[in-house]
């Protein structure tokens, strides 16, 4: 009987020490020390000893029992913590590890680069920024602005009102006028601002951003008009870009022009070189009418306005097909500028 538990304690003892796995240790306790395992078949068959020798054999069957017990217990511990050190090795940070691939910048919209380097050269020559609300009164952003109460313009299918007599302001021209309300000329201010207009389609937003002008003062000329824009054109499109002006139609000024610019691409697919007018301005001398309704004596004062589209100039100079691109903000779009 001893040398039978002997055996079975060196058998199983090589096993424990071998055994990598909790699953397979647990598996083992059941081969030894479960109800039907090796140990407890042989401390049911001590009933079957000679009386004299049970005591004897029985203590020998307990003490393997205890040992291989005290042996899975500590083997069931050591494998706990292996597999809790291979845990931690497993989740720790690596803080030497160089980071990912960052996070994204931001950068100023094209939109905002293009208001930005116009207002830039503006200031250069003298006018200040001026800003008024987006929500105007038709009084600023029609009458005093020599529209008449039926000028198309003022049909609900050109114009976005938020109740009679109050509309989205369709130019940035009404700020102007609050300007000239407010101080006495010399006035030299550009104002960049959000426009609203019922129209949408590839070239057309009912949102857009406008950045217009006004200069008066005693004297001025169309002559200072053309001046200044070319001056502004020079310093956006370049320094050999031609200008063109043709005579065109708006209530607030008189005469008015709509200016061109030779604009010279080169074709991406053919190499040719293009050149062609395209229009990128309207502009003209202020109306006496709109002196009237700021109370400035049109006999002693002019002034020359302009008007552009941001959208439109930054189509241009970055040969952008649609407008919608520039309002929808998909990041592949904006991040090419
Ligand atoms: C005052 C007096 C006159 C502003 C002007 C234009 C011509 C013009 C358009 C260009 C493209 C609007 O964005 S657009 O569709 N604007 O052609 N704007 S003169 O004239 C003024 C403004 C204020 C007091």
């Amino acid at each position: 009987m001893k040398e039978r538990l002997n055996e079975l304690r060196q058998d199983a003892l090589g096993v424990i020490a071998g055994c990598d796995d909790l699953k397979a240790l647990e598996d083992i306790r059941v081969r030894f020390l479960g109800r039907k395992g090796q140990i407890t078949e042989i401390l049911k068959s001590l009933a079957a000893l000679p009386a004299e020798e049970r005591p004897a054999a029985g203590q020998a069957a307990n003490e393997t029992r205890d040992a291989l017990s005290q042996a899975l217990d500590a083997r069931k511990t050591a494998l706990e913590g292996e597999a809790e050190a291979r845990r931690a090795v497993e989740s720790a940070c690596d803080f030497s590890l160089p980071g990912r691939t960052g996070f994204p910048l931001g950068h100023t919209h094209v939109l905002n680069q293009v208001a930005g380097e116009i207002v830039g050269i503006f200031s250069e020559m003298g006018f200040q920024v001026a800003q008024g609300p987006d929500i105007e009164s038709e009084y600023y952003n029609f009458d005093a602005l020599n529209t008449p109460s039926d000028h198309p313009a003022r049909d609900s299918h050109d114009t976005f009102f938020v109740k009679p007599g109050v509309v989205l302001r369709t130019q940035t021209s009404p700020v102007q006028i609050r300007v000239m309300e407010r101080a006495k000329p010399p006035v030299a201010v550009v104002v960049p601002g959000r426009v609203y207009r019922v129209d949408n389609d590839a070239t057309h937003s009912p949102m857009f951003f406008q950045l217009e002008g006004l200069l008066v003062d005693e004297g001025v000329t169309f002559t200072d008009l053309k001046g200044t824009l070319m001056k502004f054109v020079q310093a956006f499109f370049g320094p050999d870009t031609q200008i063109r002006f043709r005579p065109h139609f708006f209530p607030f000024t008189e005469p008015s022009a709509e200016m061109d610019i030779l604009w010279t691409a080169v074709d991406r697919q053919t190499g040719a070189v293009k050149s062609r007018w395209l229009e990128v301005l309207g502009c003209g001398m202020v109306h006496p009418e709109v002196f009237r309704a700021v109370n400035y004596d049109y006999e002693r004062y002019s002034g020359f306005a302009f008007g552009l589209g941001l959208d439109r100039i930054a189509m241009v100079r970055h040969a952008i097909g649609s407008i919608s691109h520039i309002y929808e903000n998909d990041t592949r779009f904006v991040e090419q500028f």
